[in-house]
């Protein structure tokens, strides 16, 4: 009997077991640290990689990431007889559209403007402008920044999409590359990362990536920590680049108690919660992707290791 062994949150993997009991009864369900015989471990869903995995479950032939990142993992050290998988689920998808969303409106109709007028007891109106006229961008045109930008579309958002290879989403104009970059940049008033961090995009949101946007632009950060250069952040607040900055991702995490970027005036930190994967979704979506693996079908969210995502 094949051992699927759960090795994340304790709480979110006994809804996995039930889920998995239910509709899987032929499996053997297992919540780390009750492994059984590590040679039956066949399937394994963990958020870290486990110290020495080749040699712990020689036996393993898909890997599921817990989370949609899988930067986590050293790609160089799997096996190459194990296949990595990547969560793509419903659950995850909608918590990042919620997210950003709320972000993205509470940038484009200046709360946090107000917020500071409020504390000084100001009556002062701002301009009022319609999302029409507001130029919302997505670095990312994944399984996450496509749902978000038709969400934002949904909405009336001038809506842009940057991606590696080239998208085609509805009413959404799609830039690729970087020979495509600049133009890019060069239409978002609101910029939202949603890129999974590679070594193409660490350190990407940098100085020279600020200069490129319209004077005033605001930034979403929810992809990974590492690709903001948190000091060039806080230079582009500090002379006008950038008005304002809301991020869910640090470096590190959690981020230190005596970093600027908590007490800067125009940044909002979240810690990374922008989105989590719900069990019900997630269960039944791997348990989808382990008949699609015996049938010998193409796996949902199958890591392709030359690219590290
Ligand atoms: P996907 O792998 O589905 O999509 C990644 C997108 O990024 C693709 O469109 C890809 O281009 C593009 N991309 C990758 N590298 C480059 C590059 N060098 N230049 C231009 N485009 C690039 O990822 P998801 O949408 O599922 O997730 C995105 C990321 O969101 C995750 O990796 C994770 O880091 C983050 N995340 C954050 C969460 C949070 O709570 N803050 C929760 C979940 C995820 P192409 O289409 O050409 O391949
Ligand atoms: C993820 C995350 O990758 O939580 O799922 O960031």
């Amino acid at each position: 009997m094949s051992t699927f062994l759960y090795m994340a949150d304790a709480d979110r993997g006994r809804r996995w077991g039930e889920l998995f009991r239910r509709d899987a009864p032929a499996l053997d369900f297992r919540l780390w640290p009750e492994a059984g015989d590590p040679a039956q471990v066949h399937y394994l869903a963990t958020w870290q990689q486990p110290e020495q995995l080749a040699e712990r479950f020689p036996n393993l032939k898909l890997l599921f990431s817990t989370g949609a990142g899988v930067d986590q993992f050293d790609l160089a050290t799997l096996p190459p007889s194990v296949q990595l998988v990547r969560m793509v689920e419903p659950g995850i998808v909608q918590g990042m559209v919620e997210y950003v969303l709320h972000a993205v409106l509470d940038l484009h109709r200046d709360r946090p403007a107000y917020r500071r007028l409020q504390a000084e007891a100001r009556w002062q109106p701002l301009q009022v402008r319609t999302a029409a006229q507001c130029r919302v961008s997505v670095l990312g045109l994944g399984s996450l920044g496509e749902a978000v930008l038709q969400a934002l579309r949904g909405l009336g958002f001038d809506c842009a999409g940057w991606s590696r290879s080239r998208r085609h989403i509805d009413g959404v104009q799609c830039f690729a590359g970087e020979a495509e970059r600049a133009d890019f940049l060069r239409r978002s008033d609101i910029l939202v990362c949603l890129l999974p961090l590679t070594d193409a995009t660490r350190g990407l949101l940098d100085s020279a990536l600020f200069d490129a946007l319209p004077r005033g632009a605001g930034l979403v950060h929810v992809g990974r920590g590492p690709q903001l250069v948190s000091a060039d952040l806080l230079a582009a607040l500090d002379d006008g680049r950038l008005a304002e900055a809301v991020l869910d991702v640090t470096d590190p995490e959690p981020l230190p108690a005596g970093d600027p970027l908590w007490r800067h005036p125009r940044v909002q930190i979240t810690p990374h919660i922008a989105s989590v994967t719900q069990p019900d979704t997630a269960a039944a979506v791997v348990l989808d992707n382990l008949r699609r693996f015996e049938a010998g079908l193409p796996l949902v969210g199958l890591v392709d290791r030359s690219k590290g995502y």
